[in-house]
């Protein structure tokens, strides 16, 4: 069962090099912790990476929301990456039919293929999606988180939609490396939940988004791995609450691989 077990013994379940990489990371780093970095310039996005990069195992990136991209701003972000050990994720969330999404993840101004090692995609268009972005990655490692629930509310993801999002996980594991979700989602240990809507706080935002603690989160909701945007971007000091976040999210894991 994927919730008893510790993330160094699932790294030998997964044939997937990220999946393993990441599961590195969260054990020698005890880190559990993914920060959304939706800033708007390149000097917030480094400064932010730079003060929680020790602290994280993942920095995922809206890219698109930059109001400055430049390939110096991927160049810096892969550079503290590699400094502070985390790896970058960039929330696309890809929905479109493959051959659409092969040119989103390696075309335009982004060329997100190139620097961002995970992204999230959605399951709605079917396994042609994977198809289409495996299509674009010219044999370098790469994988993806599947969208199988959302915390917004009225989220449209029913339980069919769930279980349609594991079948494609399950036949394309040398891509999808797990998912991003509300609830247990799936018991395989190779799979990595990722669950946003994490905040200590605050339990909603006024435009959908719902929050719950980091201990709820892995305890009650199976995440392996907490997301948190706001509650540390707009902290006063976002280092020490990364710090915070950091070990409740991995007390949390350590009581429920203990149990
Ligand atoms: O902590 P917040 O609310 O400031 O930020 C939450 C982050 C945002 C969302 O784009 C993202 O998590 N997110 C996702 C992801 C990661 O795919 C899915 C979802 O259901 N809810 C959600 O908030 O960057």
């Amino acid at each position: 069962d994927r919730k008893k077990r510790s993330f160094e013994s699932r790294t030998s379940v997964t044939n997937h090099p990220l999946a393993r990489k990441l599961f590195e990371i969260m054990s020698s780093k005890k880190t559990n912790l993914c920060v959304a970095a939706d800033v708007t310039t390149s000097a917030e996005l480094i400064s932010l990476a730079e003060k929680v990069g020790p602290h994280i195992c993942l920095l995922k990136t809206h890219i698109d929301i930059l109001t400055d991209f430049s390939k110096e701003t991927v160049e810096s972000l892969k550079e503290l990456a590699a400094t502070h050990n985390f790896m970058l994720f960039e929330d696309r969330k890809f929905g479109d039919i493959g051959s659409t999404v092969a040119s989103q993840y390696s075309g335009g101004a982004y060329n997100i293929v190139d620097w961002a090692e995970l992204v999230t995609v959605h399951g709605l268009p079917g396994d042609g999606i994977i198809k289409g972005l495996m299509s674009a990655i010219n044999g370098r490692p790469r994988g993806c988180v599947l969208v199988s629930e959302m915390s917004s509310s009225g989220a449209l993801t029913s339980q069919e939609y769930v279980s349609g999002c594991c079948k494609i996980a399950e036949n394309h594991t040398y891509f999808v490396i797990g998912f991003v979700s509300q609830s247990n989602v799936s018991s395989d240990p190779r799979f990595i939940l990722l669950t946003p809507g994490v905040q200590l706080d605050k339990s909603v935002d006024g435009l959908g988004q719902q929050y719950v603690t980091p201990r709820a989160a892995v305890l009650e909701r199976g995440a392996d791995i907490i997301i948190v945007g706001r509650g540390i971007r707009e902290a006063e000091d976002p280092e020490a609450a990364a710090i915070k976040y950091k070990e409740e999210a991995f007390s949390a894991y350590l009581e429920r691989i203990e149990a």
